[in-house]
C-alpha cells in the first residue's frame, strides 16, 4: 500500500501512529506528498487533493484520516474502537480532527491567502473553536483519556503537538493541566516519538 505523507500533517500523524500501533508499518510505503489547497500533488488519488491518502492492492484508494485508521484497525485486528464505548471514541476523534482543521485553517490564511487579503478575525474564530475543544476536553473527557489506548486518544493526542508544532504562541496548557499531562503521556509512546511533527 502507498501512503500519501507530509510528516507536518497531524492527520497523517493520526495514520502513521496507528501503523506503529498496530504493527504494519512494514505493508505501507511512505509516498512524499507536501501540499496546500493552491498545490495539489496530481499523483495523490484522493480527487479532494487532500493527505493522508492509502492505495489499496485491492479496492480504491482511501481518504480522509478517519477512513484510513479504521481500515488499518480492522486489517490488524486492534482494538483501538472498542464496541462498549465506540460513541465516545468516535466523538473524541472527530475533537481531534476538528482542532487540527481549526489549527490548519489558521497556518494557510497566514501562508496561502495573499498579503492584504488575510482576515485576522478568521484565524482568531478559528482559535476560539480550539480554545472550547480543549475546555471540553479538560472538562469532561479525562477519566477517558487515561484509559485503554484507543483511536480518541491517537487523535487528541497529534492534535495537541500540532498546536505546540504550528501555534507556539499560544499557550494552551496554563489552564489545562489534565490535558498536559495527557500529552506528556501520549508523547512518550514509541508510536509517538517516532513520528514527530517536521515542516
Ligand atoms: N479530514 C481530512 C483532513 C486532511 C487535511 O486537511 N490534510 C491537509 C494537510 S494537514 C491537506 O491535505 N491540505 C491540502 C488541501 O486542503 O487541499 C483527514 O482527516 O484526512
Amino acid at each position: 500500500m502507498d501512503l500519501y505523507h507530509a510528516a507536518a500533517s497531524p492527520f497523517v500523524r493520526k495514520v502513521m501512529v496507528t501503523l506503529h500501533e498496530t504493527d504494519q508499518l512494514g505493508d505501507v510505503k511512505i509516498v512524499p506528498s507536501a501540499q496546500t489547497p493552491l498545490s495539489p500533488n496530481p499523483a495523490n488519488q484522493n480527487p479532494l487533493g487532500k493527505i493522508p491518502c492509502l492505495t489499496r492492492p485491492d479496492g480504491p484508494a482511501l481518504y480522509d484520516s478517519r477512513v484510513i485508521c479504521r481500515y488499518l484497525a480492522h486489517r490488524a485486528g486492534a482494538s483501538l474502537y472498542p464496541e462498549s464505548r465506540i460513541w465516545d471514541v468516535l466523538t473524541l476523534e472527530a475533537t481531534g480532527d476538528g482542532i487540527m482543521d481549526a489549527a490548519v485553517l489558521m497556518v494557510y490564511e497566514w501562508r496561502v491567502r495573499p498579503e492584504g487579503m488575510q482576515v485576522p478575525e478568521f484565524v482568531e474564530a478559528q482559535w476560539a473553536k480550539i480554545t472550547r475543544a480543549l475546555d471540553t476536553l479538560e472538562n469532561r473527557w479525562l477519566s477517558h483519556l487515561a484509559g485503554p489506548l484507543d483511536m480518541g486518544q491517537i487523535a487528541i493526542g497529534c492534535a495537541l503537538p500540532y498546536l505546540d508544532f504550528r501555534h507556539p504562541d499560544r499557550d494552551w496548557r496554563a489552564t489545562r493541566p489534565g490535558l498536559a499531562a495527557f500529552a506528556a503521556r501520549m508523547a512518550d509512546r514509541p508510536s509517538f516519538t517516532a513520528t514527530p511533527p517536521d515542516a
